[in-house]
């Protein structure tokens, strides 16, 4: 009878899943993993430098793709280093796995000292996974993994984590004691309950001026065709949230192409009689805590049954993934087609926020406006913490579904790592990464990651030479009381020279443009330099005065 390691039921349970790359730093403890990788290269590993890059990458790759990223990580120190990276996940719901070794099974939890010995490490990452658990034995590894997968694609995609202790790594059974396992194509999605997706129905067909909320769970699930065909039908404007963005292309005519929070969409609110709220859960960011005014009617679509009014109270709630619960509102609909009772209302007020952005923060504006033209429709942008990536998640125009990566959790450092697992989730889309000096710093050797592998990204870096934004908050909140803002950075140039990759410095913001086109033209990983110290804007955006009146009421209502 053949024999399989635990580590081969860990890498053969990842491809009958669909995996065929993870992410990941070996370590003592899970070095079975990697001998069953090296035994089946079909599944591609990459190596990175720090733990945190692994995570990170897995969910730039999940992000991209829709499908779960994978990160394999060793026992206690290495597996704790992914947890800002995780959280992040957690954050913005993004179904990354996190696969890690233990020490072995008769020292789990004893505070014996044994090396890289983790205290609870199953409590550990319960903060930050929505699921988790050890295999306890080779004979558990598959049903394990496989209610992972089952979790992030079948309920809210959230991190799992799964550890194996080392001697059930290392250890051997006979493959056909091993239980193998159910494809994740068994996996079925939740759709609505029939007879609240007729009331909703009812509900948008009668309301005079609807508008739709487009959250990160269109993203996730997949749902943008359905959004966009369902506004169309209801001629209703959308508007995205960060996570969001792309869901409906920034030049479609019912794309209100800003986020929520601006104070540009409270007239539009206040105008409307119903709001359909899609994969969102009205986080304080988007909603200017809370404080913005719903209309009247709520129709909550969430695959979280707990989201649905947690924070707002819903007319209706629709539990089910976004993609199939749409395809039943617009099955339910039929051939309604609603009036346009919005006419250019959307334009106008697109074009004042537009306009509203040029004067509060004309550089950053500029910038964006170089990037924006240089980079294909379908580019993919990463984005880190710095100014002008707050800026662009204010602005910056979307067209295509999953090509907008921002982290939610305000994590720095997210951006270099990320966009790398990025462009290996999708190989033929431009990816550029937007991160300042200070958030770049944190994944540095990860420029070896993307010589090593082949993997070509742009690196946008704006360096204005310390924690800038941290700067504009001292001169606001602490009389300019600079302190621990200020960083002494490396010559970027010598640096990514020494990894064998191109750099390019600009005196200033001037000629972005073409120096970003022509690293976008590069086969390799390419940092532009940017110098710039984007001044404190003299004024955030202001709500635009208002277009239009109340909004025409429709005719030929059913
Ligand atoms: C992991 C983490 N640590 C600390 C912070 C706090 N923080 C937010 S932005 C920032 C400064 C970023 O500096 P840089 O990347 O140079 O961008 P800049 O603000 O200069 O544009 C810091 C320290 C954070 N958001 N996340």
């Amino acid at each position: 009878m053949p024999e399989v390691t635990g580590g081969e039921v860990v890498v053969r349970t990842l491809q009958a899943h669909g995996v065929d790359v993870v992410f990941g730093l070996p370590g003592v403890h899970a070095l079975a993993i990697y001998d069953a990788l090296y035994a089946h290269s079909e599944v591609h590993h990459i190596t990175v430098h720090h733990e945190q890059t692994a995570a990170y990458m897995a969910d730039g790759y999940a992000r991209v793709t829709g499908r779960p990223g994978v990160c394999i990580t060793t026992t206690g120190p290495g597996a704790a280093n992914t947890a800002a990276a995780m959280g992040t996940s957690y954050f913005d719901s993004v179904p990354v796995l996190n696969v890690m070794s233990q020490v072995a099974s008769n020292l789990v939890d004893r505070d014996k000292g044994a090396l890289h010995e983790p205290k609870d490490q199953l409590g550990f990452f319960r903060a930050v996974t929505k699921w988790n658990a050890r295999a306890n034995g080779i004979e558990h590894i598959p049903a394990v993994l496989h209610e992972a997968f089952r979790t992030m694609l079948v309920e809210r995609p959230r991190p799992t984590q799964v550890e194996v202790c080392t001697d059930h790594l290392a250890g051997k059974v006979d493959s056909e004691a091993v239980p193998w396992l159910m494809p994740s194509q068994s996996f079925s999605r939740r759709a609505a309950e029939p007879a609240l997706v007729e009331e909703a129905a009812r509900a948008l067909v009668s309301a005079e001026a609807p508008i739709i909320w487009a959250g990160g769970g269109v993203n996730r699930a997949g749902a943008w065709e359905e959004l966009v065909r369902l506004a169309e039908v209801l001629q209703a404007p959308v508007v995205t949230t960060v996570q969001g963005l792309g869901a409906i292309p920034y030049d479609h005519p019912l794309a209100l192409g800003y986020r929520p929070y601006d104070r540009a969409f409270t007239p539009l609110i206040e105008r409307s009689d119903l709001l359909l709220a899609v994969g969102t859960r009205f986080a304080a960011g988007q909603t200017a805590n809370w404080n913005l005014k719903m209309p009247a009617s709520l129709i909550h679509v969430d695959i979280d049954a707990g989201e649905v009014g947690k924070s707002y109270p819903a007319t209706l709630g629709l539990i089910g993934d976004a993609r199939l619960v749409l395809g039943q509102l617009l099955e339910a609909l039929g051939s309604h087609r609603a009036p346009d009772c919005w006419a250019g209302d959307v334009a106008a007020l697109r074009s004042q926020v537009a306009g509203n952005f040029k004067a509060a923060g004309p550089l950053e504006m500029a910038v964006l406006d170089d990037i924006r033209q240089a980079v294909e429709r379908d580019a993919i942008l990463v984005l880190d913490q710095t100014k002008p990536a707050y800026w662009a998640a204010r602005s910056f125009p979307v067209y295509e579904p999953r090509a907008f990566l921002y982290p939610g959790y305000g994590t720095l450092g997210y951006g270099f790592p990320t966009a790398l697992g990025a462009k290996v989730g999708m190989p033929d889309r431009q990816v550029v990464c937007i991160v300042g000096d200070g958030g770049f710093q944190y994944a540095l050797p990860e420029l070896a990651t993307a010589a090593q592998f082949g993997i070509n990204v742009t690196v946008l870096l704006f360096n204005d030479g310390g924690y800038g934004i941290l700067r504009v908050l001292q001169d606001i909140d602490f009389q300019s009381h600079y302190y621990a803002v200020d960083l002494l950075n490396p010559d970027f140039g010598r640096l990514t020279a020494a990894y064998g990759l191109p750099y390019v410095l600009l005196k200033d913001a001037d000629g972005l443009g073409p120096a970003l086109r022509r690293a976008l033209e590069s086969d390799r990983t390419t940092v532009v330099e940017v110098p710039v110290d984007f001044a404190r804007p003299t004024a955030w955006p202001s709500p635009p005065p208002h277009p239009a009146g109340r909004p025409r009421r429709r005719r030929g209502r059913p």
